[in-house]
């Protein structure tokens, strides 16, 4: 899963990079639209997962993994590479705009982070429009023409006119309701308004804004950072002085956790985990999927031939102990390929290939 750090120059989006990678990248830096992009995979913490690595004392432990790209700040006039740090932004599976709350010398605007949504919610709606209106031009053109595709085109005519009248209703078209065609049709553009966004409010220490999420958070997720510089300082510690300085500071769970959360709700996603001796694992699939394609995550064999899902819930294998007692117990359930995998599921696949 790709996720972008997107928001206006010098709103702490390198910052927030720093804290959830411990890459280090240079901060306060003006970068121009073309400039450099920074990329980094980025474990998913899940102290459900440790727990079952304390049990199971696997030889290998994995948490899934997403990929942040830091971006170059979005720019609001139209400057040369604007075109293609939007192209690059559509390329990602969720958002999240990191809006500035704290006093900065490097840009001349007063704080105004609800501002700053709006503004990149209007942007998002902006390119995406030129982008519909492109691509009808298009079919208007082609429609006309007795052609292979005639039909399709037609199809798809429809489905991007009414996307055209929403975002020109400024509506983001992500809120419009799609049948499985006119989803699958719209899917290939990579619409930026259809994207999960959170946003991250970086502000001062000492200085909750309640007033400010409660704005933001009327609109979109929203995880309140008290200084991202110190963040950035605690993702560079070692697990024992980790705990000290958050204690000192006050922080019950680092950013990366919290923004992590934020993103698989905003994505629907959630995690279902394999138990064993050689691993323990966590794998991320959207909370409506099937068993059938939880296996296909892990293997397309599995999922081709899958015979039954050996399901545990979390709680249960907790509270039991360990799966023989599970077992026992009668909460080893066996499910085929339609059960809808439960956040937490240990699951163990029986396929034949
Ligand atoms: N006071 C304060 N400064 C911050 C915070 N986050 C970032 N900064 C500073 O703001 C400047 C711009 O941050 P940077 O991450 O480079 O912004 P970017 O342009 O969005 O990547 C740097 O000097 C950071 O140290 C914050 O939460 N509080
Ligand atoms: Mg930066």
């Amino acid at each position: 899963m790709k996720i972008g750090l997107c928001g206006f120059p010098a709103s702490g989006k390198s910052t927030v990079f720093n804290a959830l990678s411990a890459q280090g990248v240079p901060t306060g830096i003006p970068t121009p639209p073309q400039g450099d992009r920074h990329v980094a995979a980025v474990p998913v913490p899940d102290l459900r997962l440790v727990k079952l690595r304390d049990i199971y004392q696997p030889k290998k432990f994995t948490l899934s993994q997403v990929e942040f790209t830091d971006f170059p700040g979005i720019p609001l006039e139209e400057t040369k590479g604007k075109g293609e740090l939007m192209a690059d932004v559509r390329a990602m599976d969720a958002l999240v705009l990191v809006l500035r709350g704290f006093e900065s010398d490097l840009v001349a605007e007063e704080i105004d982070p609800v501002g700053e949504l709006a503004s990149l919610k209007a942007e998002f709606l902006l390119a995406d429009m030129a982008m519909i209106e492109k691509r009808i031009e298009r079919l208007e053109a082609s429609t006309k023409k007795p052609t292979k595709t005639q039909d399709r085109d037609k199809k798809e005519l429809a489905v991007l006119l009414r996307c055209q009248a929403q975002v020109e209703s400024e509506q983001s078209l992500s809120e419009m309701k799609l049948d499985s065609t006119e989803e699958e049709m719209t899917r290939g553009f990579r619409f930026l308004t259809q994207k999960p966004l959170v946003a991250v409010l970086n502000i001062e220490d000492d200085a909750a804004r309640p007033d400010l999420v409660a704005k933001i958070g009327a609109e979109v997720a929203v995880v309140e950072l008290m200084n991202a510089k110190i963040e950035e300082e605690i993702s560079q510690l070692d697990e024992e002085e980790r705990t000290a300085f958050l204690a000192d500071f006050g922080i019950e769970e680092p950013a990366r956790g919290r923004i992590l959360r934020a993103i698989y709700e905003a994505s629907g996603l959630h995690s279902f985990f394999t138990v064993g001796e050689d691993e323990v694992r966590a794998w991320a699939i959207h909370q409506q999927d099937h068993a059938v394609t939880a296996a296909s995550k892990i293997h397309s064999d599995i999922a081709r031939g899958f015979i039954r899902a050996e399901v545990v819930g979390y709680e249960d294998f907790m509270t039991a102990g360990d799966m023989k007692t599970v077992k026992a117990n009668g909460q080893a359930r066996l499910e085929g390929k339609e059960y809808t995998v439960r956040d937490g599921d240990i699951i163990n696949f029986r396929f034949s290939v």
